[in-house]
């Protein structure tokens, strides 16, 4: 038996996770976020998801790159870019994936990640990674610390070991056989993205249009998400949160006309943060 769905249509949903800043608080007050992906060729990915991390609210934002860090990212030289491999993982909520690849470092620092006492977002080569390994799963499913996966449907049908067809005839079921089974919530993307948990509990989200459809926005949703989760917020209200806003931003900037055609993934991050501070 699972519950009936809801539609998030109401900040009620998530609003009482909202704080506003305490006077004497600072960047410690704020959480890390360290985002994990940059295999050559999609270095572009993980500076997506770190620069909307540091601009959605968290404290300090690092890009870790399996391969080849970047010195810096010139466009937002406040991230810390980093070689993966140096990184103390227990130290940061880690978003993993964006541009990640398949390679065996991509393999060894998802395996890292896994082993870590850290809350965990997957995304994109990540779960492409979890898909092939069924032992990663096992760990992934026993993790104490919290746990979101983010797939677009293709993604959700690699873990599946379906179709995309098959996942899209029923959403909802798609999202939630994966929360159960990876004991985790899943975020299934694209229009009318659904947010599941583990106990059947389901959402479908109202906001967003197909602005969205351009490389890059799942990797500023996985930002996102990752700086909620990095200021506290709780597993299950930070996925509705992140979904729901990111849908609103591309409202917003569609209504002022850079949309819906030729929107970029980059234009979403200022319009986040405007969202994030009306709510
Ligand atoms: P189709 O075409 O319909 O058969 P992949 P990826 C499907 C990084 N990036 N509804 C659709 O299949 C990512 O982070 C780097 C239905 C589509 O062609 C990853 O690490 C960037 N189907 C890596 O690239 C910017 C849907 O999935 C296929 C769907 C590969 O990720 C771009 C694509 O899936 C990118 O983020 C929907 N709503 N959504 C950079 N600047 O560095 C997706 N599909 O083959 O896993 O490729 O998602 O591009
Ligand atoms: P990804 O495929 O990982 O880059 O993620 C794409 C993002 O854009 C996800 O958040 C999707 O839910 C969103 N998206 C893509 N197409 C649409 C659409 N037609 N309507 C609403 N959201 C969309
Ligand atoms: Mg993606």
């Amino acid at each position: 038996f699972a519950p009936a769905s809801l539609h998030l249509n109401e900040v009620k949903f998530f609003s009482r996770h909202l704080h506003v800043r305490r006077h004497n608080s600072h960047k410690g007050s704020y959480g890390n976020v360290a985002v994990i992906g940059g295999a050559r060729g999609m270095s572009g990915a993980p500076i997506l998801a770190a620069r909307t991390a540091i601009n959605s609210g968290a404290g300090r934002v690092y890009a870790l790159f399996v391969e080849d860090a970047l010195p810096c990212d010139p466009g937002q030289p406040e991230l810390m870019c980093r070689i993966a491999g140096d990184f103390e993982l227990n130290t940061a909520t880690l978003v993993i994936g964006p541009g990640l690849g398949d390679s065996s470092a991509a393999h060894a620092v998802l395996d890292q990640a896994i082993a870590s006492d850290s809350a965990l977002l997957a995304d994109a080569d990540a779960l492409n990674l979890l898909a092939g390994d069924a032992a990663l799963q096992t760990r992934l499913a026993q993790r104490q610390a919290a746990v979101v996966l983010t797939p677009h449907p293709l993604e959700a049908a690699r873990l599946l070991g379906s179709s995309i067809a098959a996942v899209q005839a029923d959403r909802l079921a798609a999202a939630r056989t994966l929360a159960a089974r990876l004991q985790a919530i899943v975020v299934l993307k694209g229009s009318g993205t659904v947010i599941a948990a583990p106990d059947g509990k389901a959402v479908i989200n109202t906001t967003g249009n197909p602005a969205l459809a351009t490389a890059g926005t799942g990797d500023v949703l996985a930002g996102l998400c990752g700086a909620l989760l990095a200021q506290g917020w709780p597993h299950w209200e930070a996925a509705l949160a992140a979904v729901w806003l990111h849908g609103m931003a591309a409202d917003a900037l569609v209504t002022e006309g850079c949309g819906p055609i030729g929107l970029t993934a980059a234009e979403l991050i200022p319009a986040i943060r405007t969202a994030l501070n009306r709510m």
